[in-house]
């Protein structure tokens, strides 16, 4: 294989619902490249970028796949991204990779939920975008309802192209570019005059199209409305700078199952589309655009790694900069660690083509890495330059999981960093508080895929059981208490007796000092010392030293403070993490010989656990912000939906044809929510979900957990 230049590289994403053709897609253009002597099929599980055996099983992408494929001396390196909303982070990735995205969408059903997600994903990253209207063979193909939907949701939409049969006999897409109509037949593409039945909408939308092109551009603008078209150098000039702008996106006409329409688009990529060095650079983490060029220090950003059968861990990454050559040392600078470049590959999905270079824009993958994963930058050492991590989505859904064998733990936790590896949405953790492993990703049915894997592929067989909440203890008034601890049988007694008041910590709460009533008790309070426990499970102790006339040693104090952080990690109403709580030592009594830091660790404990139960105490929960996206059509449902999850509207607004929902949700009202949604919404809606606040918990659900945790208590 030849050293492509900059020049000579078009870099693509695959983007669109999960169905509309986009592996089927990427198998036509690899076929038509001549790479393939048969071309696969998603069915019959021999596609070149479904080959993984979960991908083989359920027929639909999982994960994204670099395909390349050489056309008219360019290399076109496709990503097929998998369409399901579950492996989104496949798609963010892909973002960082591709210079321009191509939408599939399936002419059954135009426009799709998918198809909106990932056009969301697609102006995040700005990136010029294609469209293809695919499927235009199949018997249940709406070109015109397709085209309709596609327009409406997309202002840029501008037809290259429209199909003179589209059905089950589809064999001609007349070309308004080239104002010609291809008829296929046995795989060729035979050029024609259009046909008198189809000029008029042929020089309709060529009309449109120039337009669109003039619109690029103010200069080419004033020329159109002098002479009212443009040259034909001019119209492709205009559509250049309208793609690259993302204002202009160019639509085609393909069936990627029956190879129709692949070569026409292939060829506008290789023409128009632009080159790496024609959009906007990568930026490093200093701010600072990394220009893709040839001579220039080389850097790559490693945007995918994956373990794969045969070959073990591969690294995908892209030459932001420079060239890469086979036997270079380059430094993993996130790492800090040297590593050798040992082997180059150019990727079409499982096969691989050994290259001895790959130079600026180009996307490869190379093996046998020492420390490079995911989110690393390959880097010159004498440059050191380093690009910032791909931006995840936050997990939206979670489970607890354990193995079914006991003594799996932790081949379930080597097999569950390797899937995050290749998918770093899959996150687990081992949550000592709730004794329980979580793993969280973006859905059921990723979690299902997870599962499946850590069965089939890691052998490790597992269960999810529900995840428990992580509920937080906190009091809401006053309270006071003394504890005396004392033991004196035979030898060495202990003594130790503590008077302390504790009070909840609110924002704005003023510093203690001089009289305070407690329980219609006034007592006189003049602090000593303070300490204040930012908390690991979040929020805080306050722990005030306010003994007068000596009547505990200071000596004493961290065993009284251990005591109260022993209960503090056990709350005294379910066992769950406290929080947000004031505690002033104001007296006590010490015993010249059997005091000792046990008996003062046991009097603040008890003490504290006695205040803490007359202090008004609460139990607080875990409150999400949740932001759902729904068609006008589902928002009743959807809102009926939250309310009966004890949700709280915020707001609501209209964003690109969706209604935005916001609200502050429970998590413990979450468990299947995606689910649910998916089931509401006929899977036309979406959601993000990050951690707000904690709050307390309804009287009736507070009663409930303590009796359930008073029967686990009993059980024990
Ligand atoms: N008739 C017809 N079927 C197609 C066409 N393109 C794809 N298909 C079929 O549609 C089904 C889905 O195609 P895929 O290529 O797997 O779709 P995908 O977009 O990769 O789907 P995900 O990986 O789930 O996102 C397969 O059965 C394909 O054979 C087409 O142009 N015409
Ligand atoms: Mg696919």
């Amino acid at each position: 294989m030849k050293n492509y230049q900059t020049s000579e590289i078009r870099n693509l994403a695959l983007l669109g619902n999960s169905g509309s053709g986009k592996t089927t897609l990427a198998e036509a253009m690899v076929f038509e490249s001549g790479a393939l002597q048969r071309k696969g099929d998603v069915s019959a599980q021999n596609t070149v970028s479904d080959y993984k055996p979960v991908e083989k099983e359920n027929g639909n992408s999982v994960f994204s796949a670099v395909v390349f494929a050489e056309h008219k001396g360019k290399k076109i390196n496709f990503i097929d991204n998998p369409g399901m909303d579950d492996f989104i982070g496949n798609v963010v990735t892909s973002m960082y990779a591709a210079d321009t995205s191509l939408m599939v969408i399936n002419a059954q059903n135009g426009v799709e939920v998918g198809t909106e997600i990932h056009k969301r994903q697609n102006e995040n990253y700005k990136k010029p975008l294609f469209i293809t209207i695919n499927h235009l063979d199949h018997e249940k193909t709406n070109y015109e309802k397709t085209i309709e939907s596609v327009t409406e949701k997309f202002s840029g939409a501008t037809s290259i192209q429209f199909p003179a049969n589209p059905g089950i006999n589809f064999n001609s897409i007349v070309d308004v570019l080239d104002m010609k109509m291809y008829t296929y037949k046995d795989g060729k593409a035979e050029a024609k005059d259009i046909p008198a039945e189809h000029q008029d909408k042929a020089e309709e939308l060529r009309a449109e199209l120039i337009e669109k092109a003039a619109e690029a551009d103010e200069a080419l603008m004033e020329k159109y409305f002098e002479n009212e078209t443009l040259s034909e150098e001019e119209m492709m000039q205009g559509l250049r700078s309208g793609i690259v702008s993302g204002n202009l996106n160019p639509v085609f006409c393909t069936s990627a199952k029956a190879q129709l329409g692949i070569n026409t688009l292939m060829d506008f990529i290789v023409n128009v589309a632009p080159a790496p060095d024609q959009v906007k650079p990568l930026v490093d983490k200093e701010g600072n655009e990394i220009e893709c060029k040839e001579d220039a220090p080389f850097a790559a950003f490693v945007f995918k790694s994956s373990n794969e059968e045969h070959i073990g861990e591969i690294n995908y990454f892209k030459v932001a900069s420079g060239k890469v050559s086979e036997g270079m040392d380059v430094m993993n600078v996130r790492k800090d660690t040297k590593e050798r470049i040992t082997q180059l590959y150019a990727c079409a999905g499982k096969n691989r083509t050994k290259v001895d270079t790959l130079i600026a824009g180009d996307i490869g993958a190379t093996v046998k890495m020492k420390v490079t994963k995911t989110n690393d930058t390959l880097s010159d050492p004498k440059a050191n330059i380093e690009f910032p991590p791909v931006d995840y989505p936050e997990p939206k859904h979670r489970t607890a999981i354990r193995p079914l064998s006991e003594g799996d733990e932790e081949k379930l936790g080597d097999a569950m960093n390797k899937m995050h590896l290749e998918d770093p949405t899959l996150r687990m953790e081992h949550s000592k508080e709730l004794k329980q492993l979580i793993v969280s990703g973006q859905g059921e049915y990723h979690l299902n895929i997870l599962k499946w894997h850590l069965e089939n592929i890691f052998k490790v067989e597992t269960e999810f059981v529900a995840p428990k909440i992580p509920y937080r203890e906190t009091i809401t008034k006053k309270a006071l208490a003394d504890y005396r601890h004392k033991k004196q049988s035979g030898g060495a007694g202990q003594f130790g007796e503590v008077h302390m008041i504790i009070e909840p910590v609110v924002e704005g709460i003023p510093e203690p000092g001089g009289p305070t009533k407690v329980n219609g008790k006034e007592i006189k309070i003049s602090v000593r010392d303070k300490d204040e426990i930012e908390l690991e499970w979040g929020g805080v102790l306050q722990f005030y030293n306010c003994i007068v006339g000596g009547s505990i040693d200071n000596r004493f104090m961290p065993a009284i403070l251990k005591g109260i952080m022993e209960k503090m990690e056990e709350g005294p109403l379910t066992g769950s993490y406290a929080r947000d709580i004031r505690v002033l030592i104001y007296d006590g009594k010490m015993h010249p010989v059997d005091s000792n830091e046990v008996s003062f660790k046991l009097a603040g404990r008890n003490a504290f656990s006695t205040a803490f139960k007359n202090a008004g105490p609460k139990i607080l929960e875990p409150i999400y912000d949740v932001e759902v996206f729904v068609p006008g059509d589902r928002m009743g449902d959807v809102m009926s939906d939250l309310q009966g999850r004890r949700a709280i509207v915020q707001g609501m607004s209209s964003e690109n044809g969706f209604e935005k929902i916001k609200a502050k949700v429970p998590l413990a009202e979450m468990g299947n929510y995606s689910t649910a949604l998916r089931s509401i919404s006929g899977g036309r809606a979406m959601y993000n979900l990050s951690y707000a606040e904690y709050s307390q918990v309804p009287g009736d659900i507070q009663s409930d957990l303590l009796k359930t945790y008073a029967e686990a208590q009993e059980e024990e």
